[in-house]
């Protein structure tokens, strides 16, 4: 017996019975929003990319599948995805859901699931915690390129949890959660070019993909009330922060956040009853503490601080600044041979593990690309980053920075 129940009810439209739906549960299907032809299309589209990605970080596609799974804010720079993004079945869909007259674009990504290369579970979570804006009132519509079957890496959810309040963002590489046996876990199989929507509240997961030949590509595009207001305190971390020009409390920028529907630009909160969360629980600039809202800048200071130039005072450079030079990778491995905190053997494993540090750090500065599942962040961090903290923390005291 699965531990999990199959979704069965599929909606032709948003219609009275699907936002009943959507209301009671947080998630719901509506099927043959897009013909299949129209999918087979967005995949050859999507699968372009990803060569022209791999081609311009002079990988073979190969090589880039098995380091790479994540595309953001692809409507900004692939005509495609910009037609997907203002065909009035996407953004009419998460309007009529939302129950709101106008919808902005947060961001959008793909996130693919290939059986045989980047597949592994995405924790559970629910969404509106990782956002800088106040209004849980808000949903994302993942579209499969494929068919989805409930062993193939399709959206699992908790029936009703958008109903539990907020919670603290959930860090996927140090804090992943977990709900242990509930009866209440649902698969949500999805037929290429349906729509599954979920509440930013719901609490959901995938899984990893059990299906041999295939890859789960799926465009997701994420929406927030107009009105919603900006609060950058609630996720100074997110990616998306880069596009903002407005000041805190204002309505995002439509120019970046596209927006549909009428709005008379007034900021509002709908959501007054809910109490929100208070950000990540390590603030950026705490740099013994590890988590993936931080990881690139706390490894490019663990790099900073064991070749020296940290104590010389001079200024940090980002991480993948660092990895492309010869020099500072020997001196990493030399150094922490020398302290004993990576074993001699380990050699291949630290260049490795540097290769694919720089190819997820270049995948983001490139394309906005990167690895979800972040492992080598993870390992960099429980064979060297936390030994070298520890060391400092002895030596010091108290870390200085
Ligand atoms: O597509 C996936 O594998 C994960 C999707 C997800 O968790 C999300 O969109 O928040």
């Amino acid at each position: 017996m699965p531990d999990y129940s199959v979704n069965a009810m599929l909606f032709d439209s948003a219609n009275s019975n699907a936002l009943q739906f959507f209301g009671k549960h947080g998630y719901v299907l509506v099927s043959n929003v897009f013909a299949l032809e129209e999918t087979r299309t967005a995949n050859t589209a999507f699968d372009k990319m990803r060569h022209r990605f791999a081609g311009e970080m002079s990988l073979s596609i190969e090589k880039y599948d098995e380091r790479i799974c994540q595309w953001r804010d692809l409507w900004m720079t692939e005509p495609y995805f910009n037609d997907l993004l203002n065909d009035e079945r996407l953004h009419g869909v998460a309007q009529a859901f939302m129950q709101e007259e106008s919808v902005q674009l947060l961001h959008d990504h793909v996130i693919r699931k290939p059986y045989d290369a980047l597949n592994d579970t995405v924790p559970w979570h629910q969404d509106f915690p990782f956002w800088p804006v106040d209004t849980p009132n808000s949903l994302s519509c993942w579209v499969p390129f494929e068919d989805v079957s409930e062993h193939g890496g399709c959206l699992e959810v908790i029936d009703g949890s958008h109903l539990w309040g907020v919670s603290p963002p959930v860090d996927f590489i140090m804090d992943a959660k977990e709900f242990g046996y509930r009866e209440d876990i649902i698969r949500i199989p999805a037929q290429a070019g349906s729509i599954v929507i979920l509440h930013s509240l719901t609490w959901h997961r995938t899984n990893p993909n059990g299906d041999v030949g295939t890859y789960r590509p799926a465009y997701i595009t994420l929406w927030v009330p107009s009105h919603a207001r900006y609060r950058p305190d609630l996720a100074e971390w997110h990616p998306v922060n880069e596009h903002v020009t407005v000041e805190p409390g204002q309505c995002l920028n439509a120019d970046k956040f596209p927006r549909f529907g009428e709005f008379n630009g007034i900021p509002r909160d709908t959501d007054s009853n809910t109490p929100l969360h208070e950000g990540p629980s390590s603030a950026p600039g705490d740099m013994d503490k590890f988590d993936m809202f931080n990881a690139t800048a706390r490894i490019a200071y663990h790099i900073h601080r064991i070749i020296g130039d940290w104590e010389m005072g001079i200024p940090r450079k980002n991480l993948g600044e660092y990895l492309v030079d010869e020099k500072v990778r020997e001196w990493i491995v030399c150094r922490s041979f020398e302290q004993g905190i990576v074993n001699k053997e380990k050699r291949e494993w630290m260049e490795n593990l540097f290769d694919r540090l720089l190819v997820n750090s270049s995948a983001f500065q490139m394309h906005r690309a990167r690895n979800v599942y972040n492992d080598a962040y993870t390992e960099w961090w429980l064979h060297i980053g936390s030994k070298w903290v520890g060391l400092w923390e002895e030596t010091d005291g108290k870390s200085r920075r």
